[in-house]
């Protein structure tokens, strides 16, 4: 009998939920390790011995680890999957998939990386203005790559759209993907929100978790200055300082409505 792998993990984390999404659609069972931050567990030797990047997730199977979420997520569809929708064999698919993926590692990934070195490890008191600007560009180039498509490479959802849904799930909730500027993204987020299995259970509460984390440390940060705390669900003061406009623009709405299945 072969042995179930292990995932090492932590909800809040959007590569660890890729990777625990991505075995729930391909029927993986994954024996799960809660890899304890607040413990500062990640930092342990034992750990460090799997990853000497001390990051999460990391997949043992039969022995061998592998980490970083994108290459577990290669391995697991290639070595479990039935077919193979989710990380398409062919060269050139395969190549536009791979591209998202290092998107999301080298782009959009930064820019939450970026907040928590700024904010839980730092003292800032509001989303830096750059940070913002990051992340309305690589929406920019969200709106670019989705061009009419349903998901990030073509019509069928692969490994790409679950390593950037997950991100961008606790991204929206501190820099919104606003319509209708960032239209196609935003209906996309949603789409895929109400196909991915467990999505509320795995990827939505894991994002709050994120977003909560960053929230409060904000909050104690701003207690220090004497500034007021920000509510969760409240706008950030960037959000209020934009005049949004009305938000929907119903033409292109209905446009992308039939390209999503609406
Ligand atoms: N590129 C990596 C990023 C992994 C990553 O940064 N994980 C974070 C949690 S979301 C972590 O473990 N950070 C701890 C550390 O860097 O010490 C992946 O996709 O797996």
């Amino acid at each position: 009998m072969p042995k179930i792998p292990t995932l090492h993990y932590a909800l809040f984390s959007p590569p660890a939920r890729a990777c625990m999404l991505t075995a729930k659609l391909i029927d993986l069972e994954l024996d799960l390790k809660f890899v304890d931050f607040s413990k500062k567990e990640h930092l342990s030797v034992e750990f460090i011995k799997l990853n000497p990047q001390h990051q999460i997730p990391v997949l043992v199977d039969d022995g061998e680890v592998i980490w970083d979420s994108h290459a577990i997520m290669c391995y697991m569809v290639s070595k479990w999957a039935k077919d193979d929708k989710l990380y398409p064999k062919d060269l050139v698919t395969r190549a536009r998939v791979d591209q998202r993926l290092h998107f999301e590692s080298g782009v959009l990934f930064q820019i939450i990386k970026d907040m928590v070195a700024r904010i839980i490890y730092g003292n800032e008191t509001e989303i830096n203005p750059k940070t913002i600007e990051n992340a309305h560009t690589a929406y920019d180039l969200m709106e670019k790559f989705l061009n009419g498509h349903e998901f990030f490479v073509g019509n069928h959802l692969t490994i790409a759209d679950i390593s950037i849904h997950t991100t961008l799930l606790t991204l929206n909730k501190l820099i919104p993907v606003v319509r209708p500027r960032f239209q196609q993204t935003s209906m996309w987020l949603s789409y895929v929100s109400r196909i991915l299995p467990e999505n509320k259970e795995i990827n939505e509460a894991g994002a709050e978790q994120l977003y909560l984390r960053i929230l409060s440390c904000l909050n104690e940060n701003r207690k220090k200055v004497g500034l007021a705390e920000i509510q969760p669900e409240e706008k950030f003061p960037h959000e209020i300082e934009r005049n949004l406009g009305p938000l929907l623009n119903r033409p292109a709405e209905e446009h992308i409505s039939k390209i999503l299945k609406y």
